[in-house]
């Protein structure tokens, strides 16, 4: 007991950074506590068959101790800040720091204790979704325990023996919107076949943040910031991956829609739901995926297809950052101007928030214009003069907006229905060195200015190309601490 109250204290002083981590590991491990460093080092022996560990881009993996034979992990259940975008820095809640809380991985057949503490403002309940575990530790407020107090702590502790792709939340609805969610794998005790050589997990999430606000409105129906593990396109990380590997992507959904989730350049098959590994007869083959809430679903493929590929949501509004409606009255003529001015039109609000009082009615239930400020406006021709530019913009380009010339043609104010893409996406939206990092190396110049929202890469790269963003990234991780959410623990790559 002397060691877990240490390691209690230890990693409940998360804030104290790097400078505790020593302490934690230089002490000598005592009555079987150890970590299980085999499973740290991102690789698990089984049998002669390797099962490789679950990568889960710009989401930390949890560490955990021996207990005797229990596997001991802890997540702390608090607000958290997170930058879904460059320059976007919202208050999520999450775990350990983290929204998506971390990863966690084990085995089938493992016995798992996980120390819940819950540092929010109001209760809390975990729930560890699919789990087959008896009823007192399934985490359902009211009904199989008292919610968490704050400030309280609940110890669960169940033997798992399941395998596949699934995750825990908070079980209070509202908390979910807030991103109270995490990917909980459970590696089969017989490995998968075929083995795959890469596997990744990505979970979807999507917030609605109204303008002058950094707190999603968790009552919102619509959605304005729709993310890859809490980073919306182009700041979320593409999943690296060598010329001719299999791969397996795991897509959790805990949300408010369904996202059918599209790969370009190849075919897939679906492998696994939240309930396990499907049989390889129901294996059908696919390019999109719909991921229903509460759903989990695998999909695999042989990586044959040399290219950066798109793997995105193909809902045209989960392809888009900070929505918000269309500013008629400001540029256009024709039609009856509605009842706002510029800046009000344009979610820029002057006083209070988006959902305070006074704005509320208008603004805190859709997205920008609300329901009493509907716009009469239609796609029609906009006034005479020069079509919209974006080039006389310094302050963006001031922010790192690498503003090239829009492609917008002579005559595109007469034509009905302008604008559209042209303002959502394109050169002038490209932030290429703001969002640089190992996994982006070498691609098109200007490939930011069209990923937004629920999109990435699967960058499927020829050996030499490969190695070179291998050697980037250990760099990278000499350069840095590492990113993990307990200090001090070594995260390896193979
Ligand atoms: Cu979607």
């Amino acid at each position: 007991m002397k060691n877990r109250r240490d390691f209690l204290r230890n990693s409940l002083g998360l804030g104290a950074g790097l400078a505790a981590a020593p302490r934690l590991f230089a002490a000598p491990q005592e009555k079987g506590a150890s970590m299980d460093m085999e499973h740290m080092s991102h690789a698990i022996q089984r049998g002669g068959s390797r099962i490789v560990s679950v990568e889960t881009p710009d989401v930390p993996q949890l560490s955990w101790r021996m207990d005797g034979n229990v596997k001991e992990f802890h997540l702390i259940a608090e607000a958290v800040k997170q930058e879904i975008f460059p320059g976007r820095i919202v208050d999520l809640w999450g775990y350990n720091g983290s929204a998506p809380g971390p990863t966690i991985q084990v085995n089938q057949g493992d016995r798992v204790r996980i120390i819940v503490d819950n540092h929010l403002p109001e209760a809390t309940s975990m729930h560890w979704h699919g789990f087959e575990i008896p009823i007192d530790m399934d985490g359902a407020p009211g009904s199989s325990q008292d919610p968490i107090p704050p400030g309280g702590r609940f110890v669960y502790e169940f033997t798992l023996h399941q395998e596949g792709t699934y995750f825990y939340h908070s079980h209070m609805a509202m908390q979910e919107m807030m991103g109270m969610i995490g990917t909980f794998i459970m590696h089969p005790k017989e490995p998968y076949k075929p083995r795959a050589d890469k596997d990744f997990a990505i979970i979807v999430q999507e917030y609605a943040i109204l303008p002058n606000i950094n707190v999603p409105n968790s009552m919102n129906m619509e959605f304005n910031w729709l993310t890859f593990n809490g980073k919306s396109g182009p700041a979320n990380t593409p999943l690296i991956v060598r010329h001719g590997e299999r791969v397996r992507i795991r897509l959790i959904n805990l949300g408010m829609d369904h996202h059918p989730i599209h790969l370009h350049g190849h075919q897939f098959v679906v492998t696994g739901t939240e309930g396990g590994r499907q049989p390889q007869s129901t294996w059908g083959p696919g390019n999109t995926v719909l991921v229903g809430v509460a759903q989990s679903r695998d999909i695999e493929f042989v990586a044959t297809n040399p290219g950066d590929w798109m793997l995105h949501c193909h809902l045209p509004h989960h392809m888009m950052n900070q929505m918000s409606s269309m500013v008629g009255p400001m540029s256009r003529r024709t039609g009856m101007p509605a009842g706002l001015d510029m800046e009000r039109g344009m979610g820029m609000l002057r006083q209070g928030s988006a959902t305070s009082e006074e704005n509320g009615p208008s603004l805190g239930r859709g997205m920008g214009v609300g329901s009493t400020a509907e716009q009469t406006m239609s796609n029609s021709p906009l006034k005479a003069g020069n079509a919209m530019q974006h080039q006389d913009m310094p302050d963006m380009q001031k922010q790192g907006m690498q503003m090239g010339k829009p492609e917008v043609s002579k005559n595109a104010n007469s034509v009905p229905g302008f604008p559209q893409d042209a303002f959502m996406e394109g050169p002038m939206m490209a932030m290429d060195q703001m969002v640089d990092k190992p996994e982006n190396f070498d691609l098109r110049p200007g490939w930011s200015g069209f990923m937004a929202g629920m999109m990435t890469f699967v960058r499927v790269l020829p050996p030499d190309k490969y190695d070179q963003i291998m050697e980037l990234r250990k760099k990278q991780e000499g350069d840095k601490p590492m990113k993990m959410d307990m200090p001090g623990m070594e995260h390896k790559h193979e």
